[in-house]
């Protein structure tokens, strides 16, 4: 014999506010549900549709070579500055631990960033803005990217890399 037999099936009788509380939990997960791919098209934060996989690691070290020789303004503990032309291809590299050069990008121009992990996977979250990209090793993402608003903003690797990985912070400045 059970200890306390259960008094009713629950849903009979089937009461109002049993319903109401149903009806209301299909619909927001309709709604969310359906939210989904409409935020795909009136979202503006889409991850790049424009990825192309990288076979040989030294030709694009040799793309970031040539655009750091070409167009290096200055260097930061090492670290090369590069003012690239305003809608050019601009090369970032992420590694073992650091972001490779630090780039100087002009306000309300269009870039091409093309983001390239050299060994393991980085995350690039560029910081106080909330962006935030995974990079895979074999990659080229290219982020088609306009800055807004000028500053000196921080690339911190969001993703652990390792020993050093509390050190990767790259910089970015938009001027
Ligand atoms: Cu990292």
């Amino acid at each position: 014999m059970a200890i306390k037999e259960p008094e009713r099936i629950w849903w009979k009788p089937y009461t109002w506010d049993e319903k109401f509380w149903v009806a209301v939990a299909l619909l927001w997960m309709l709604t969310t549900f359906t939210f989904m791919p409409v935020y795909h098209f009136i979202g503006k934060q889409n991850p790049p549709f424009e990825t192309y996989r990288v076979r040989n690691p030294e030709q694009f070290t040799a793309l970031v070579d040539a655009m750091v020789e070409k167009y290096k303004v200055g260097e930061e503990e090492g670290i090369p500055v590069v003012h690239p032309e305003p809608g050019s291809d601009v090369f970032l590299q992420a590694s073992m631990w650091q972001w490779y050069p630090i780039l100087q990008l002009e306000k309300g121009k269009t870039y091409r960033i093309h983001v390239y992990s050299l060994d393991i996977v980085h995350g690039m979250s560029i910081l106080p803005i909330n962006m935030n990209f995974m990079v895979l090793p074999d990659y080229d993402y290219v982020l088609t990217l306009t800055p807004t608003t000028s500053g000196e903003y921080h690339i911190v690797c969001n993703e652990y890399c390792g020993l050093g990985h509390h050190m990767m912070v790259g910089k970015l400045y938009v001027k």
